[in-house]
């Protein structure tokens, strides 16, 4: 029976580690990406192109897909792999941070979340309990506990109350989830920018035991600075032996540092959500492609890259569509992003296997010091 999940650590290389996560649909390579696909569709892509970029897992959301189409739905139609035709790994989020950002008249006890859906005004109650219900209605490889995440900065006594919050919702979380052979759960710690409250919300996840740990609370206002002070710690609260997620993280060089401090997955919004405003991500920085000077640009958009957008087309190219809003601009820059942050991925794992994250991460500072020419 390969009804497992599991995580093997391959090498480390000072706290930066590298490993695979195994599950019934497939592996992940950690440090790993995971693209975002929040309605059931990685906007702009086929499944099988996000494949291509590299991809091992995706990202989807219960907030919007409980309002549209519903979990009961997709569940009736095979769930959410056969749904938006992806047969590798699904991540949900568990749909407490959506509602805190999307939703409306929010109104949140002890029990959970209240909320105006931003689609039709709908009244709806999310719980850790219903998030439960609803991400194995869709089919979830792994399943992230129902949380709360308060913006930053917040005070103590608001980052204390909800963090404690929070775990008490762990708890539920795990109870409400069961035992499922091949399905995990993951804890998410939080704290904000509070190394004690940290502390403590990693001693309530490790006592209640999840498949994974996630670290949340973090890239919600505080910058990189201090985001990357609380990584100096929190990854090493969490069990070392499990995956380590920073949830919504992040632009490149947050990825890099926080690989460095000893995280093993990230989600993001930016590659997919970028490409669709005309900002592309190269080893020399960010290259806007609506910017005058690509109009006869005969060159690709970035020379390093194998994607079909950089084999295929030029910066003048890309700037014409882009301007006259063709939908190959999306198409395009999205999946060069995408490529682009699998590559940076790719990258890292090669280079904490061999030893030397230290010389990647000399590499990419100094292409971003040379910057697009
Ligand atoms: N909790 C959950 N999802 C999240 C976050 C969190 O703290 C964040 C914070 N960056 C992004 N997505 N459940
Ligand atoms: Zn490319």
């Amino acid at each position: 029976m390969t009804q497992r999940f599991s995580f093997d650590l391959k090498a480390t290389d000072g706290t930066a580690r590298t490993g695979v996560i195994s599950t019934p649909r497939g592996d992940i390579r950690t440090p790993a990406f995971m693209p975002v696909g929040t309605a059931a569709t990685v906007k702009a892509m086929l499944p099988g192109s996000v494949r291509e970029t590299g991809a091992d897992i995706l990202l989807g959301n219960t907030y919007h897909l409980m309002l549209r189409p519903t979990a009961e739905r997709i569940d009736r139609l095979g769930g959410l792999h056969r749904f938006m035709n992806w047969d590798g790994p699904i991540l949900t989020d568990s749909g407490g941070f959506q509602v805190m950002s999307l939703a409306e008249l929010r109104k949140l006890n002890e029990e959970g979340v209240s909320f105006r859906s931003h689609i039709d005004g709908a009244r709806h109650m999310l719980t850790p309990e219903r998030s439960m219900e609803i991400q194995k209605l869709l089919g979830s490889d792994i399943v992230m506990c129902f949380d709360e995440c308060p913006a930053l900065p917040a005070d103590r006594a608001r980052l204390e109350s909800s963090m404690e919050l929070s775990m008490r919702w762990a708890q539920r979380s795990r109870d409400a989830f069961g035992d499922r052979p091949g399905h995990a759960l993951f804890g998410i710690q939080q704290g904000g920018d509070d190394a004690e409250l940290r502390a403590r919300s990693a001693e309530a996840l490790r006592g209640i035991g999840f498949d994974g740990y996630a670290v949340g609370g973090l890239a919600v206002g505080e910058g990189q600075e201090i985001m990357f002070r609380v990584l100096d710690t929190a990854p090493g609260m969490l069990p070392a032996d499990k995956p380590r997620y920073l949830m919504g993280v992040g632009k490149p060089d947050d990825i890099v540092g926080a690989v460095k401090r000893g995280i093993d997955m990230f989600d993001c919004v930016l590659p997919s959500r970028s490409g669709r405003t005309g900002q592309a991500f190269t080893p020399r920085g960010v290259v806007n492609i609506k910017n005058a000077r690509h109009a006869d640009d005969p060159r690709p958009l970035d020379d390093s890259c194998d994607c079909p957008c950089c084999t295929g087309y030029s910066r003048a190219y890309l700037h014409h569509v882009f301007r006259s809003q063709e939908i190959i601009s999306s198409m395009l820059l999205t999946w060069h992003n995408l490529r682009y942050y699998q590559r940076l991925m790719a990258d890292i794992r090669a280079a904490i296997a061999a030893g030397n994250f230290a010389g990647f991460e000399a590499a990419f500072e100094a292409g971003r010091a040379a910057g697009d020419i």
